[in-house]
């Protein structure tokens, strides 16, 4: 007898007392054994599957050669339980040729590289690479990965003195901690100063919300520090920014469960982890990523990336100890599944256009329903004067350019996408017209 009928049996003896039938006994069992089920499913049972699909997905996202490989493709990777040995070590080798040279070429040119070179240090630790062995090149010189990470740490610690804001920005500032900490390399208590006082007095936003990625991953970047003892400014200032931290973290939740929205949740929850939360299987976060995962929200590799460690208990600060001794070797790459081809309604798509200047220009298009933006866009271009470029990054093509009008990074301005006034959560290759809508791009500051 399960457990549920046992509850259920001693339910009935209690109902016999009062002379009721075998019957009651049997529908209370079904009921009880139902609600069983409806609890399993919302998390538990399942989820293993879940998990597995994910990792495969995660690693079929390694055999595309067509853009650089993603250094956070393969933290997530190796932070699983489960690997493939072989084409790990494999993307490892891409990493360390394709992405370095990247880096390298993007320093020779002088632009702010943090974030990516803080990746890169984690993936190689995450693989257990000796980091002293690897050297960048810029001109003549030959330096340690680690050096580099720290002169760039500096740069943007002293553009955050000067005007108040990191050269790239707090979310890279903080991946830059993080992989010095989880290196062993001791933070300087200026470059760890800079990130408590703006977690305690600046507003990270992105777009017209709070930024919870940013958020999470000081909270990572600071309990790494506080847990290594690392030697900083003021301690009491430290512990102020992480319960900052995690107030404003718990305080993003939305009523369904997201903490800020599906690609912040993933991150939140690790940084909850990592600071001591106990984020259950069955918390309304979890249960709210797992709900995405069964949607399929987590398709473009980046966004599998940043979830897949959270919903397996593990956190970014595990590479500090990381060891590559027994390691499961059982991961498989499924074949692609055949999705049938749809035959597709056209819907209506009104594009709206706002130049810096506030002028704007609107443009019609019939596309086929559930393609992307970034194809409506394609198409436009090929029927109109409507011209946009855009630049590859690890999320996917960026919007830079729209009918010769740039909106640069440099001037701390971009296109911001809507639907229908509503921000997109997606970038242009994701999102997906389902339905007639006005689409609007706007030259934005931030
Ligand atoms: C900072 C940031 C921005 C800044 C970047 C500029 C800067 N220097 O600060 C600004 C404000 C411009 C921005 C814009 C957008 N962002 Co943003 N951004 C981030 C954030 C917090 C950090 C990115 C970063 O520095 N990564 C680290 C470095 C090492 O990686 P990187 O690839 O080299 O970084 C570059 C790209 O990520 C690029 N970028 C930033 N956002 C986006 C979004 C998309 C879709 C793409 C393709 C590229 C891109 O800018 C980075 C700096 O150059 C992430 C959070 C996260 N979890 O990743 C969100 C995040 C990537 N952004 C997101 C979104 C949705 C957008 C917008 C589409 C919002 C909108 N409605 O317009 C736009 C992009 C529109 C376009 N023109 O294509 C989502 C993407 C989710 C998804 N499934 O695609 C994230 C995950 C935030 C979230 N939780 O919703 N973003």
């Amino acid at each position: 007898m399960n457990r549920w009928c046992k509850v259920a049996s001693s339910i009935q003896s209690t109902l016999s007392l009062e002379g009721r039938s075998a019957l009651m006994k049997m529908i209370i069992c079904i009921l009880a054994a139902l609600f069983a089920l409806t609890a399993a499913d919302a998390c538990g049972s399942d989820t293993k599957d879940l998990l597995l699909k994910l990792n495969k997905d995660l690693l079929r996202a390694t055999e595309k050669q067509e853009s650089l490989p993603n250094p956070s493709i393969h933290i997530a990777l190796r932070l699983s339980p489960q690997h493939n040995l072989i084409k790990e070590g494999q993307y490892l080798d891409q990493l360390k040729t394709k992405f370095h040279e990247d880096i390298q070429s993007t320093l020779n040119k002088g632009q702010p590289v943090v974030g990516r070179l803080a990746l890169y240090v984690m993936a190689l630790k995450a693989s257990c690479q000796e980091l002293r062995n690897v050297s960048l090149l810029t001109g003549e010189n030959s330096e340690p990965l680690l050096t580099h990470l720290k002169k760039q740490m500096e740069l943007e610690k002293d553009h955050i003195a000067s005007s108040h804001r990191p050269l790239t920005n707090y979310y890279q500032y903080s991946l830059g901690i993080l992989a010095l900490c989880v290196s062993k390399v001791r933070v300087s208590s200026h470059v760890s100063h800079k990130l408590t006082h703006a977690i305690l007095h600046t507003q990270f936003e992105h777009g017209d919300s709070v930024c919870v990625d940013t958020l999470a991953m000081a909270g990572m970047a600071l309990q790494c520090l506080k847990d290594a003892e690392t030697p900083v400014k003021n301690k009491e200032e430290l512990e102020k920014a992480l319960t900052t931290i995690k107030k404003k973290l718990l305080a993003s939740q939305r009523p369904d469960g997201h903490l800020g929205n599906e690609f912040s949740t993933g991150l939140a929850v690790q940084a909850l982890l990592a600071m001591g939360n106990k984020v259950d299987e069955c918390a309304a976060p979890m249960m709210a990523l797992w709900s995405d995962v069964k949607k399929g929200t987590y398709h473009n590799p980046m966004a599998i990336s940043q979830t897949l460690p959270a919903l397996q208990q593990r956190t970014y600060l595990q590479l500090k100890n990381k060891e590559c001794i027994n390691e499961d070797d059982s991961l498989v790459v499924d074949p692609v599944p055949v999705v049938p081809t749809q035959v597709h309604v056209h819907v209506q798509v009104e594009l709206e256009v706002v130049k810096a200047d506030g002028s704007s220009f609107t443009y019609q298009i019939n596309v086929p329903s559930g393609v992307s933006l970034l194809d409506s866009l394609t198409l436009l271009q090929q029927q109109t004067d409507f011209k946009f470029e855009t630049e590859d990054s690890l999320w996917g093509p960026f919007l830079s350019v729209v009918n010769g009008e740039q909106a640069r990074q440099t001037d701390r301005r971009y296109w911001h996408l809507a639907s229908d006034g509503k921000g997109l959560s997606e970038g242009i290759k994701d999102y997906k017209i389902e339905a007639a809508q006005k689409i609007t791009i706007k030259n934005t500051s931030y």
